[in-house]
């Protein structure tokens, strides 16, 4: 296994296929392990210069975009945020997350499976492609990281998590509930998904958690809810033992809608709200979930078009780092 926790890289043939130039490691990487100085300005642009395959024999995550922006209420454009993220996380793949003693990357084998195919022109065929690619890729026994994409995709992809794992605790990090009452289950919808969710038994609400939250809705349907104001007024630390209280033991699908933070923080989102998280209590709150059982994982709503300097992408990339450090705590230390 290689260990570049302190941004060594040892640059011995092992690792490359010519026998030491480190660039194109979404091509050429051979150990699925740690990381290596490669320019952060050029090169083909895989997550966190993992390489992109298909082959998940001995993969522990793979990383897979869902380009959707149909679903959405508002601002459109998150059909580009896996791309988006993507490339604001290659300057992050040089060094370790800083909260971290580890580097998840050293001690879990992660690949780019790029991105989920559904026709755009039969949108009503896209939960039910969207579910299949994530099913596809669970029954192999690795674990799935999403970019979205907006917040819909969540829905599919939780049901692919709830047939393998059973009903799951969900933490969810956004400005909005997305559990807004929705008599049709067949409506393709960023703010009701959720609520499906629930009703359908796919999520435990008794166990479930949503953070940051600060859009009126007043039925919880049981979830517990940490709006930003509670996390405003109790800090980050009170914030996580709280949710660690929730979800207890219970397998966690974690999914991030990047709108949690405030538009000052993230503008490049299709729902923005003032008044929300700012990037380092978001951090801070996920650096003390160490231990809670995530089992599967998405950032969402990032929406190039509408962003400045990449700074939503690269918040969402980050966040995306850290939820593979919860993982990796979780399963792997
Ligand atoms: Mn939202």
């Amino acid at each position: 296994m290689a260990n570049n926790s302190d941004n060594t890289a040892d640059n011995t043939a092992e690792n490359t296929a010519d026998g030491g130039i480190k660039t194109d490691n979404a091509f050429r990487r051979i150990d699925p392990y740690g990381i290596y100085p490669e320019p952060t300005y050029s090169g083909a642009i895989s997550f966190m210069r993992r390489k992109f395959s298909r082959d998940l024999d001995g993969i522990d995550v793979a990383v897979t975009g869902v380009p959707l922006d149909t679903a959405t209420t508002n601002r459109p454009g998150t059909r580009f945020g896996p791309r988006g993220i993507r490339i604001e996380s290659t300057e992050l793949a040089w060094n370790r997350p800083y909260n971290w003693d580890f580097d998840p990357l050293d001690i879990l084998a992660v690949v780019d499976y790029g991105d989920c195919y559904f026709d755009h022109g039969r949108p009503e065929n896209m939960p039910a492609a969207v579910e299949a690619h994530i099913t596809e890729i669970l029954e192999t026994d690795t674990a799935v990281l999403t970019l979205g994409g907006d917040h819909f995709l969540t829905y599919p992809v939780l049901c692919a998590h709830a047939k393998k794992h059973g009903p799951l605790a969900l933490l969810h990090f956004d400005a909005h509930s997305d559990t807004w009452e929705d008599p049709d289950p067949q409506r393709i919808d960023h703010g009701t998904m959720f609520y499906h969710a629930a009703k359908t038994g796919v999520i435990d609400t008794d166990v479930s958690v949503q953070v940051g939250l600060r859009t009126h809705n007043p039925d919880t349907l049981g979830i517990t809810v940490l709006d930003a104001n509670a996390v405003h007024e109790m800090g980050p630390l009170a914030i996580a033992e709280k949710i660690k209280q929730v979800l207890g033991d219970r397998k966690v699908y974690f999914t991030i809608d990047i709108d949690c933070l405030d538009p000052a923080f993230a503008p490049g989102t299709g729902t923005p709200v003032v008044g929300g998280m700012t990037p380092h209590q978001a951090l801070t709150i996920m650096r003390n979930l160490e231990g809670i059982k995530v089992v599967g994982m998405d950032v969402v709503e990032v929406s190039p078009p509408y962003d400045v300097s990449g700074v939503t992408a690269l918040a969402g990339a980050t966040f995306a780092y850290e939820q593979l450090a919860l993982y990796a705590a979780a399963w792997k230390r």
